[in-house]
């Protein structure tokens, strides 16, 4: 029996006595994968990961993606560093967001390993998709069941860091959503508007789609419903890509800041809830 708590009241799970650097038997990565589709966020604390152990754990939970053209040039370990050359998104504030929903298969899954943290800030939020729908007006709700939202990137405008950029292609990516969709593995549905992406509701006025938009991301952003992660050494966290979104406030730059990621692809487009 895995011994686990809450994080919030909204999502995550902290695994309490688990060693991830070691092969898990297959009934527990049942377990671990109904837990984190159930909470859509897990955290295992004081961890030793090297690469091929981290590798082997995401393994449990899906396929590699190399979608998109920061993926493409990397490898399928990759780092939100500050400090290292090979080094991605290491400054700077990320607004809300699920990775790549501006394709027809967002990531299922993002993993990230506290190889060096900061020591003040740094912290990554997390918000869940589906659970906000209970907090919004039901005339939104109701207008968003019949919406269609066009997610946008522009990967020539984002600083990679020190050695990716040079070699990303400077593209606009781009995709249209239902604005609830049905959750690809569970019975819940979830609201597909972000931040980072959602450039407007599709055959809305502009003025009125970007006041539904911004009315989503303040009802997801709301402190009182985020989880806040403050990272220590040796942190594993998985989330679901989908069933929550995340962001990063601004951090002092001068702090030293890596964490080893792993992105898994989804198998499903997105579709509109029933
Ligand atoms: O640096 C962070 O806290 C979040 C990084 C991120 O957005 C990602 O790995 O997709």
């Amino acid at each position: 029996m895995l011994k686990h708590t809450a994080l919030s009241p909204e999502l995550g799970l902290a695994i309490e006595g688990l060693d991830v650097s070691q092969a898990l038997p297959d009934e527990l990565i049942a377990e671990l994968r109904r837990l984190l589709h159930t909470h859509g966020l897990l955290l295992f604390r004081h961890q030793h990961l090297d690469d091929g152990q981290q590798a082997r754990l995401a393994r449990y939970f899906g396929r590699f993606s190399r979608q998109g053209p920061v993926q493409k040039t990397s490898s399928d370990i990759t780092y939100v560093s500050n400090t290292r050359t090979d080094g991605t998104f290491g400054k700077g504030e990320l607004l809300f967001h699920s990775d790549q929903c501006y394709y027809p298969y967002p990531m299922k899954a993002i993993m990230l390993y506290g190889v060096e943290v900061a020591q003040r800030g740094g912290h990554t939020l997390f918000t869940h998709t589906g659970r906000v729908l209970d907090r919004l007006r039901p005339a939104t709700v109701d207008l968003l069941k019949s919406s269609q939202v066009r997610h946008q990137f522009h990967y020539g405008d984002v600083d990679y860091g020190q050695g990716v950029d040079a070699k990303v292609e400077k593209i606009t990516v781009s995709h249209v959503h239902p604005a609830i969709v049905q959750h690809p593995w569970s019975d819940q549905r979830i609201v597909m508007i972000s931040q980072a992406t959602a450039a407007d509701i599709v055959g809305l006025a502009q003025e009125r789609s970007r006041a539904v938009i911004d009315e989503v991301n303040q009802a997801l952003s709301d402190p009182a419903y985020v989880y806040e992660h403050h990272w220590a050494e040796g942190d594993l966290v998985i989330w679901d890509n989908l069933l929550l979104q995340h962001a990063r406030p601004d951090f002092d730059p001068s702090e030293r800041r890596t964490l080893r990621r792993c992105a898994l692809a989804h198998e499903l487009e997105p579709t509109a809830a029933p």
